[in-house]
């Protein structure tokens, strides 16, 4: 029986890829490294370390390992710097009257997100409420595709991983979810996320009737 919900944050709850996508693009900038919107799509999930070494890569740069921690500490406090402008109006459609209903219907709620600025970002949607328990990239050390974050998060949250649900949006993120043994739900498209038990174009028809009229034996 389904007792808990597990988000992941950017591209589920909200949309932080656009201001990922414009700190890593002035970071590319300084560095004279290509960087697009297509490398930025290969970041969605992705941890920060990891993401700088696709870009270091799709660029192929030699960068000693101290100095790549410099520049993805670069690209962080642009981004942290970015998030100020984040508000309540950023929830992507339909992400908080989900909450709004799980809290209502006495469902328990973690955050798995790759972010280690996942607290920030709650907080500048004032969505801390909603979350019994925040796991984020520092709640781990092994990142999507490995389970652990999920993990983390069903065990934190006093549930078995086949009494959550996850959401996610990234390939990475449906492969975390069933290793660990969770039911996904995947937001996007069938390219990236068709792997998972359902998947919805996007949070505003993952509502809790959609998914629930999904998992019918499951609630
Ligand atoms: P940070 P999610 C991920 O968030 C982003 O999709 C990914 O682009 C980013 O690199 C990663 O968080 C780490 O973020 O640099 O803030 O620690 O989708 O797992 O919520
Ligand atoms: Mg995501």
């Amino acid at each position: 029986m389904i007792k808990g919900f597990i988000f992941d944050l950017d591209g589920v709850i909200t949309d932080t890829a656009e201001l990922h996508y414009l700190a890593w693009k002035r970071l590319a900038e300084e560095m004279n490294w290509q960087f697009d919107r297509d490398v930025n799509e290969r970041l969605r999930g992705v941890s920060r370390m990891d993401s700088i070494n696709i870009i270091k890569d799709h660029n192929n740069a030699t960068v000693a390992e101290d100095r790549l921690l410099e520049l993805a500490t670069m690209k962080n406090d642009i981004y942290v710097a970015s998030l100020d402008t984040l508000t309540p109006n950023d929830y992507l459609p339909g992400a908080k009257e989900l909450l709004t209903h799980l809290r209502q219907e006495g469902f328990r709620v973690a955050l798995g997100s790759a972010s280690k600025n996942a607290t920030k970002v709650l907080e500048q949607l004032e969505a801390i409420g909603y979350f019994d328990i925040i796991g984020d990239g520092n709640s781990v050390s092994k990142s999507k595709p490995e389970p652990d974050i999920f993990l983390y998060g069903a065990e934190k949250l006093e549930l078995k991983a086949e009494e959550c649900i996850v959401y996610e949006d990234a390939e990475a993120g449906i492969d975390a979810a069933k290793a660990g043994g969770f039911y996904a739900v995947g937001i996007g498209p069938d390219d990236r996320v068709g792997h998972a038990d359902v998947r919805f174009d996007s949070m505003a028809e993952a509502t809790l009737f959609a998914v629930k009229s999904h998992f019918k034996e499951l609630f």
